[in-house]
């Protein structure tokens, strides 16, 4: 992994999209250099005097169509400058963009993302310019930018030296396939509400456990799908039973 990543973003709203790198964790690694975002609109390589950037669609129908040569023109210019640079379309009809996802993209030397608005691009730019299509979900938005943002966000924060060690742990939780166990801070006691008594006992072995089978049911009761991809230890099928015998006497009232 190089130790400074650009990632490249054409959009026709670069000043929204340069927000995501002005707070946080993610203000500070661009602050820092550690990341670079690059934003291009493809209205500066329009060559009409209305500076167009879109056309009704061959066909018929509603909504407008990103017109091939500005957008080609703005994705090439940012190519110039990263050669090694993979190139990815967000957009409803791409992959499912997950944790894995921002792994690979982390350890690229250079992004490039593109962000249609309207009815999206032209299919010609994608067949030219686009290696891969990334979706943040089965939704519609006014536009990729808030996906593009999303994403780089959740890339940024996986480069070296970004997060410091309290902020990373968070991540590794994630990483193994699982959704997060529960967290309480204090006061012990709110409303009624007590902390798990686990919690407050002091036993870091019986605590771990304890996070790990909640990490576990959890993910079985919200994400059954998730739980098939991730390889089960003995222990862990151990926990897994017994936090569902404790969920089955539950709803059954006993
Ligand atoms: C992009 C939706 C990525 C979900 C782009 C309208 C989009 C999107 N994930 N919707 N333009």
């Amino acid at each position: 992994m190089s130790d400074h990543a650009t990632i490249g973003v054409v959009t026709l709203f670069p000043e929204q999209v340069q927000r995501v790198g002005q707070f946080g964790v993610i203000g500070r690694a661009v602050a820092n250099g550690e990341v670079e975002l690059q934003c291009v609109s493809p209205r500066d390589f329009a060559d009409d005097t209305h500076r167009t950037v879109d056309d009704r669609p061959f066909g018929g129908g509603p909504g407008m169509v990103m017109q091939y040569g500005p957008w080609v023109a703005a994705i090439r210019s940012l190519k110039a400058q990263m050669p090694d640079a993979m190139c990815v379309a967000l957009s409803p009809q791409g992959r499912r963009f997950d944790q894995q996802t921002a792994v690979r993209a982390a350890a690229m030397p250079g992004l490039v993302l593109v962000a249609a608005r309207y009815e999206g691009f032209d299919e010609r730019i994608i067949e030219a310019e686009i290696d891969e299509e990334w979706s943040l979900g089965d939704f519609v938005l006014s536009g990729g930018e808030l996906a593009a943002m999303a994403m780089i966000d959740s890339i940024i924060r996986l480069r070296p030296g970004v997060l410091g060690h309290s902020e990373s742990a968070v991540q590794e939780s994630f990483s193994e396939g699982l959704l997060d166990h529960p967290h309480y801070t204090r006061p012990p006691i709110v409303e009624g509400r007590a902390v798990p008594p686990v919690l407050m006992g002091g036993d870091h072995a019986e605590i771990a456990r304890w996070r790990r089978q909640q990490a576990l049911g959890r993910t079985w009761q919200r994400r059954p799908d998730l739980l098939e991809q991730v390889d089960l230890s003995e222990e862990d099928k151990r926990l897994l039973a017994s936090f569902r015998t404790a969920a089955n006497k539950q709803t059954t009232g006993e």
